[in-house]
């Protein structure tokens, strides 16, 4: 059986990503349809597996779909998602609009297959920060509960999508030329930089970014009394997040238990030798498909502790091709 499968918001840095990721994944494609604002109609998107014409979006256009891939805003899911439903596809919305919605499964493959089957209509993507992280814990989480995660991202700037991207390219080449970097879309000079804020600031003092890798974990790895602490840093990194994970587990596992553990487990490569290079890095993982962990060792500032570093593309994993497993999920059942 084939499927047709649209995208909405086709030309985004993930829009761009679903379409070649279906193509690497040789997702059974009947017809692929690609959706953006008037202002990109009639737009090519240009990719290795050939050329695309971008079509104005207009709800007519869910019909007869089977997939739809919403890879734009909150408001714009919000409103239109439920229609592709209703028009009787299924909706895998990568925007954060229902991922705490108790009628809407918030999916990766690796952890909780079995919600994606739950779903009735709707499936949220879960935020990229959020994917790579419990892909990388919840094999451990299995041999041993997980009390306590303390992590620090490293957040690409595609993150942010084309602009970010953009505006690293722009200011990289100003600083480099002596000039003052013109500030557009970051709140303050990515280039040579770091920023310790990504999406809005909550009452609590943490941004929405380090909630949502709190209370997104809790609903995929179905465990809300895990105790979680997350400061969301935007880097000056193209593609790919980075994190620095610190967990402690209800029993000891130590750290050769732990690597043996990760080294099992779907999706996850370990790069971890002490020795120069011998760890993952954004550059190793950009354009790859799977969640890399190294840094493995006891955490000594605790009982039962265990620190890592993990590092995966966030286009990828942490947006399209997550967004394409979970349909894959749902072809090989049909
Ligand atoms: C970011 N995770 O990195 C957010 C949204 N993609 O900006």
């Amino acid at each position: 059986k084939k499927y047709n499968v649209a995208i909405v918001g086709a030309t985004g840095a993930v829009g761009q990503e679903l379409i070649r990721i279906l193509h690497l994944r040789s997702f059974p494609l009947e017809k692929l349809t690609l959706l953006a604002s008037k202002r990109s109609a009639g737009k090519t998107i240009e990719t290795e597996h050939g050329n695309f014409i971008v079509e104005e979006f207009s709800v007519d256009k869910f019909q007869g779909q089977d997939f739809v891939f919403f890879a734009t805003s909150g408001s714009h899911s919000l409103e239109f998602a439920p229609k592709a439903a209703e028009a009787g596809a299924v909706v895998i919305d990568n925007s954060s609009a229902f991922r705490l919605d108790d009628n809407v499964p918030l999916v990766v493959p690796e952890v909780n297959p079995q919600a994606a089957l739950t779903h009735q209509g709707i499936i949220a993507n879960p935020n990229c920060s959020t994917i790579q992280m419990v892909v990388a814990l919840n094999p451990i989480h299995q041999v041993s509960p997980i009390k306590r995660i303390v992590v620090s991202t490293y957040q690409a700037v595609s993150g942010a999508g084309q602009e970010g991207i953009s505006e690293l390219n722009t200011q990289l080449g100003e600083v480099l030329e002596g000039k003052s970097p013109k500030i557009e879309y970051f709140t303050k000079q990515i280039a040579f930089n770091v920023i310790p804020h990504i999406d809005v600031f909550q009452e609590n003092g943490y941004t929405k970014e380090e909630m949502k890798m709190v209370n997104e974990t809790w609903k995929i790895m179905g465990d809300p009394n895990i105790r979680i602490s997350a400061t969301c840093v935007r880097v000056p990194v193209v593609r790919a997040h980075s994190e620095a994970i610190s967990i402690e587990t209800a029993d000891y596992i130590g750290e050769q238990k732990a690597r043996e553990i990760f080294s099992q487990a779907k999706d996850i490569e370990v790069i971890d030798h002490r020795e120069n290079g011998g760890y993952p890095t954004p550059l190793d993982a950009s354009e790859t498909m799977v969640t890399y962990v190294g840094r493995i060792r006891e955490d000594i500032s605790c009982e039962n502790g265990l620190a890592l570093w993990c590092v995966a593309d966030q286009l990828w994993k942490g947006a399209a091709l997550n967004a394409v497993q979970i349909a894959e999920l749902l072809v090989s059942e049909n």
